[in-house]
């Protein structure tokens, strides 16, 4: 090893043990406006973030535009016969927060067909990619090779008034979001279909056009109806959320934007979980010889999880201390479409037994399922197996709330985002002074 590497490996574990003094003895401490948990702890439930488009309450769940989960499934125009919202209708309701007309969706979906069209160097972009990336990276790749089309950089570029930002930024926003269901279905039939691409259906709505590019019948129209809405908005503070609005703030365009937060999405702490749940889920079936585990096999399977050091995928989460709604109406859903699904079945026996699990095990703040635990095993029962493909869908769902949001952030004049670091010298000194006192 290096001796860079090393020296590194030294500092690291010599300052670890200060980190940790702060927090333990001292994270109350207020610096500031802050404490030294909120600074060193990932600035938990500090109140620096502004939107409107959703709010997320530790013990309600999410509202969209003041609307709970059944409150707006229950409010927003729906397709003939479907049981689930367009995603047309619940973008405009997201944006304006006022519940369209059928003609209001109607002339949503017509303005997202005229800006479906994709580039070609886009299915170039992913086929030049090797054939293992993840899904998500493609995703990513693909979102960043259309940056060439910004409308807001071509505005900026020609001197465009600070007033007049957002209206570039919805610009982008729609030209993005009409392309992205095809680019996910692409990217899903390329991967594992053996590039058999379906051509997109300019005359169904996103939910139903998503579902026919990914060639699977009903009701799994109204399941991307429903994910996409699902996955749109979990107030600003979350990382793909936050990503966005961060990279957006320095006037940087939706692709770019949008992009980062996709990265972020990425990761196992965040979307990735819905793929990580179906990996861990898989494991627990192989470890059992394919039979369903009783309470006492589970329970073991899931404190040898935990004794390896690794999280229960699905479970937990920074600001819920209830069971996500999110997860709740999938729950509904499968309830009704696919009762008698083993590993639906094998969720909800997880559900019965996690909880009392992470709670005996004393650290998670909050044991119940979040949005990721329910969601793989709905795709899989529609013959959507591959699970690294999960967090595909939870990202062109994240793209209606950030980029109604970015539209918004431009709408308003939300500045730079530039929070400031102190150092753990910093730290130490004010913890010695039981604080440091707000200028
Ligand atoms: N299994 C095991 N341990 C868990 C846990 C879980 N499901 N959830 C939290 N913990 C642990 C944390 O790792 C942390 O341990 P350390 O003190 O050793 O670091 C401790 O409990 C306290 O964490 P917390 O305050 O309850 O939760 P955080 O805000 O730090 O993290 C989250 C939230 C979601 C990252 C965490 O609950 C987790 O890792 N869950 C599993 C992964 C997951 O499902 N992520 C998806 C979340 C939804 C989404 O964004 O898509």
């Amino acid at each position: 090893m290096s001796s860079l590497k090393e020296t590194l490996r030294e500092k690291i574990e010599a300052h670890r043990p200060r980190t940790q003094k702060l927090l333990k003895e001292h994270g109350h401490v207020v610096i500031d406006k802050v404490t030294i948990e909120q600074a060193i702890g990932g600035a938990r439930d500090v109140r620096c973030l502004v939107t409107d488009i959703s709010y997320l309450d530790p013990m309600e769940g999410i509202r969209f535009r003041g609307k709970t989960i059944p409150e707006t499934f229950a409010a927003l125009p729906k397709p003939p016969g479907c049981d689930y919202p367009s995603v047309e209708a619940f973008w405009y309701f997201l944006l304006t927060g006022e519940i369209p007309s059928e003609q209001a969706v109607k002339e949503v979906r017509d303005d997202f067909r005229e800006r479906s069209r994709v580039p070609n160097y886009v299915f170039d972009t992913l086929r030049a990619m090797a054939r293992d990336s993840h899904p998500m990276a493609l995703l990513s790749a693909a979102i960043l090779s259309m940056q060439r089309e910004s409308v807001f950089v071509r505005r900026y570029n020609e001197g465009m008034r600070k007033a007049e930002y957002w209206d570039p930024m919805y610009e982008d926003s729609m030209n993005l979001l009409a392309k992205l269901p095809q680019i996910a279905a692409y990217i899903y039939r390329m991967k594992y279909k053996g590039g058999a691409i379906i051509p997109p259906e300019p005359d169904l709505d996103m939910g139903g056009n998503f579902a026919h590019m990914m060639g699977i019948p009903k009701p799994y129209d109204d399941v991307a109806r429903m994910y996409f809405i699902l996955h749109s908005d979990h107030e600003s503070g979350n990382v793909s959320a936050h990503a966005v609005h961060l990279v957006a703030s320095t006037l940087s365009d939706a692709y770019y934007a949008f992009s980062a937060g996709l990265n972020g999405l990425a990761g196992p702490l965040h979307g990735l979980a819905n793929q990580e749940v179906l990996m861990w889920i898989q494991n627990l079936m192989k470890e059992m010889g394919g039979k369903v585990p009783s309470r006492e096999e589970l329970k073991k399977f899931l404190w040898d999880t935990l004794n390896g050091g690794r999280v229960i995928p699905g479970y937990g989460h920074a600001v819920l201390r209830i069971t996500d709604p999110r997860y709740t109406a999938q729950h509904d859903f499968a309830l009704k479409h696919m009762p008698d699904d083993p590993m639906f079945q094998l969720t909800n026996l997880i559900y019965e037994v996690a909880p009392g699990v992470l709670r005996e095990h004393g650290k998670a703040k909050n044991p119940w399922p979040n949005v990721d635990s329910a969601s793989g095993v709905i795709q899989w029962h529609y013959g959507v197996t591959q699970y690294d493909f999960y967090t595909v869908l939870f990202g062109v769902g994240r793209a209606l709330g950030t980029l109604a949001n970015i539209t918004w952030d431009r709408g308003l004049g939300y500045p730079l985002e530039r929070p400031k670091s102190v150092t753990t010298d910093m730290l130490e000194e004010w913890a010695a002074k039981g604080g440091r006192p707000m200028k």
